[in-house]
């Protein structure tokens, strides 16, 4: 079984162009696939890899420093930039509309986003997308960051 850019990053990006405005698109699309590039895909002819292939990349890049920081780094341009754009908290609505690029169904997103907002006011502050998305690639518990891209578990 493989995984192949097209439906790592290609069907992705079809949904953010699909579903976003062109600026915010114009962000994230690339944001997208740059990660690919930068930690998933190290190089090969086929553009395509097995699944333990994928497996052993994202245990290698989930172990390294550089992907810690980088997540956070994405994470807070995925906020700043995409999704609140100058406001300091996002809705479910926004929420909802960044996990549908990602194939998540709205009830997914209705979970993740009340698991992530830690302080119950129905809102995503950036620290609480910032917090939810970087446990999930680095808790080896369970935590809030368990349902931040839906009902998919790293
Ligand atoms: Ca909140």
């Amino acid at each position: 079984m493989e995984v192949t850019k097209q439906e790592y990053v290609d069907a992705v990006v079809d949904r953010i162009c699909q579903y976003m405005d062109r600026e915010m698109a114009g962000i994230l699309a690339p944001m997208w696939t740059y990660t690919w590039q930068r930690f998933w895909y190290n190089g090969g002819p086929r553009g395509r890899k097995t699944v333990d292939e994928m497996i052993k990349d994202h245990r290698y890049a989930l172990s390294s420093r550089l992907y810690v920081h980088s997540a956070a780094t994405w994470l807070r341009i995925a906020f700043d930039t995409v999704l609140a754009r100058g406001k300091e908290v996002i809705s479910l609505d926004e929420y909802s509309l960044f996990l549908k690029c990602f194939d998540v169904h709205p009830l997914s997103a209705k979970f993740a986003f009340h698991s992530l907002d830690t302080n119950h006011d129905n809102l995503l502050s950036k620290e609480e997308f910032i917090n939810g998305g970087r446990l999930f690639f680095t808790a080896s518990n369970s935590t809030v960051g368990d349902h931040f891209w839906g009902p998919m578990l790293a």
